[in-house]
């Protein structure tokens, strides 16, 4: 589907260390579309319905803790297979097992501060997508579509 959307977001560790930009950059450069972004200082009960499928984990107050240290960069990025790709871009939950190339594998090794955050499914990500922006997103069409998408 080259219509398809998801939800990314440079968690408080990488907005703090100025990965903002990079990570933008990763996906422009692929050919995603960027439909969605902004900075924001989500609460704790919006972080927990973001990550409502983990509570119960024993890492679960430790990331929520985290999550709040500071400002997220949120986005929306669009384009054939966002989803998956997407989570091959970010790399391995696990920092230590993301290949590098990838963002986790470039620029973190702690699970707990793998700096990105990345819908892994098509459900979840129109989840998160209403969740981050009930605002909606924004539909254009790009002037090189054609060279990017058959
Ligand atoms: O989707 P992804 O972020 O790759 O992993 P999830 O299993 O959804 O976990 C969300 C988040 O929780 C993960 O990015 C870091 C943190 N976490 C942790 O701190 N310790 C773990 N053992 C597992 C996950
Ligand atoms: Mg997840």
């Amino acid at each position: 589907n080259i219509r398809e959307r998801t939800y990314i977001m440079v968690k408080p560790d990488g907005v703090d260390r100025g990965l903002v930009g990079d990570i933008i950059a990763r996906f422009e450069r692929r050919g995603f579309k960027l439909i969605a972004a902004k900075l924001a200082s989500p609460g704790k009960e919006h972080l927990e319905k973001h990550y409502a499928d983990l509570m119960g984990k024993p890492f679960f107050p430790g990331m929520i803790q985290y999550m709040l240290s500071g400002p997220v960069f949120a986005m929306v990025w669009e384009g054939l297979d966002a989803v998956k790709t997407g989570r091959v871009m970010l790399g391995a939950t696990n920092p230590l097992e993301s290949g590098p190339g990838t963002i986790r594998g470039d620029y973190a090794l702690a699970v707990g501060r793998n700096i990105c955050h990345g819908s892994d499914s098509v459900e979840n990500a129109e989840k998160e997508i209403a969740l981050w922006f009930p605002e909606g997103v924004l539909q254009y069409t790009r002037s090189q579509e054609s060279k990017v998408f058959e």
